[in-house]
């Protein structure tokens, strides 16, 4: 039985966390795992999100289960808040939401129905992409490739980009950081999505955005940009939508893929491949991430709450991002580092090496992802001088 069984790594991420915690020095930074942190240095729930579940508690009346799809009206008000009130394939009826455990689940959703339902296309990540897309594309059975997004200089790979998408064979899928790209921080312009957005088209690629980070990169509504572009103009598109990071709700569990097809008659196809495909991954989604999400969207003022909490975060994120290079400054490290301040959401690609973060961690006891990712989010603002200490420290 388990004799022979080999033992595989951990989450390279998530396996940071034990070695933070296991760490005695009182002076330890962790810049690893992507997870929101206030000026006390806690993950809190949001106000919205407890009022919500106080609400909750008084009037949820079953813990039967939700449908293949989850909650419809989580459904309605997720793509609202995705595509807005006002898009067109809303008003066409051609965009439906299934419920997923988390943006992780919504992606391992479309990782089955492309491997399922859209046999011999390739999928495209980007390079660098959030390492767990290859190993739950790749548990889907889907076959991956790659298209060059950050160069060797840590900047933007603009031109690889554009030409590798042109070489994609028409009719696979690529996957788009919708904001706030993991890892790297690194954003497209508008004038960038309308030129990927004129090569999708003419090579008939399907997008599938993964929608992780809406709100921490310029606004709700202002990341969602990219997205309803691309909504608005082709017939096809897959959104994985994450409640994790914008409602703090990352244990429960909560996002949705969105489809968008070219009709309501194929988009009631698709759908019932994706509850055949969910009956055989989770079931049904679990309720509560989904039903607070419900509360605080269908309440004008739980909404307002928690819109001003995720712009609280996003303005902390953009502050501590400023402050770092300010920090950097006495070291004569301002410009190397200033990409910084320029990337968006919670990570930045700092351009350190895989050498560089190994002794920040044995000397400083600060923890980076080895590909040089810090998490800004995690960052403390009494102590940037420290970090810019230690990152002087370790440059040559
Ligand atoms: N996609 C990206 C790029 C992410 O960084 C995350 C983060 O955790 C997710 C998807 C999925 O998040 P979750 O499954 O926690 O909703
Ligand atoms: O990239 C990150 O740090 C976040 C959190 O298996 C995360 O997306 C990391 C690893 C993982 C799940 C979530």
């Amino acid at each position: 039985h388990f004799g022979q069984i080999p033992r595989v790594p951990g989450d390279p991420i998530l396996g940071l966390l034990d070695a933070f915690r296991a760490d005695a020095n009182p002076a330890k930074l962790d810049l690893g795992v992507g997870v929101y942190k206030d000026a006390h240095g806690q993950t809190p729930i949001p106000r919205a999100v407890k009022l919500a579940e106080q609400r909750l508690v008084d009037s949820e009346k079953t813990k039967s289960y939700i449908g293949g799809h989850g909650d419809a009206q989580f459904g309605a008000l997720l793509m609202r808040l995705v595509l807005s009130p006002r898009a067109v394939a809303l008003a066409e009826d051609r965009a439906g939401c299934t419920q997923a455990p988390g943006g992780t689940g919504a992606l391992r959703l479309a990782g089955e129905f492309i491997a399922r339902c859209l046999p011999g296309r390739t999928l495209w990540l980007s390079d660098p992409t959030w390492p767990i897309h290859q190993t739950l594309f790749a548990a889907a059975g889907v076959p991956l490739q790659h298209y060059p997004y950050v160069g060797a200089d840590n900047r933007l790979d603009r031109d690889g980009l554009f030409a590798a998408l042109e070489r994609i064979p028409a009719g696979d899928v690529v996957l788009l950081h919708a904001c706030c790209h993991n890892p790297s921080g690194f954003d497209l312009s508008h004038d960038d999505w309308l030129r990927v957005l004129e090569i999708v088209r003419s090579r008939e690629l399907l997008p599938l955005f993964d929608f992780a980070y809406q709100g921490f990169g310029e606004g709700l509504e202002e990341d969602a940009w990219a997205v309803r572009l691309f909504a608005e103009t082709l017939p096809e598109v897959l959104i994985t939508s994450s409640c994790s990071k914008n409602f703090g709700l990352y244990r429960e569990r909560t996002g949705a893929l969105i489809v968008i097809a070219a009709g309501h008659e194929q988009l009631l196809d698709v759908r019932s491949q994706l509850a055949a495909l969910a009956r055989g991954l989770w079931s049904t989604p679990p309720a509560h991430g989904a039903a607070v999400v419900t509360t605080i969207l269908a309440d004008d003022a739980l909404r307002q709450i928690w819109q001003d909490e995720v712009e609280g975060m996003r303005q902390r994120i953009a502050s501590l991002r400023q402050g770092l290079v300010e920090a950097l400054t006495p070291y004569g490290l301002a410009e190397r580092f200033a990409h910084i301040a320029e990337q968006r959401g919670m990570f930045s690609y700092t351009g350190l090496t895989a050498a560089q973060v190994r002794r920040l961690r044995a000397e400083h006891s600060v923890y980076l992802v080895e590909s040089g990712r810090a998490s800004v989010a995690g960052l403390d603002a009494e102590r940037l001088d420290e970090l810019a200490r230690a990152f002087a420290s370790v440059v040559d």
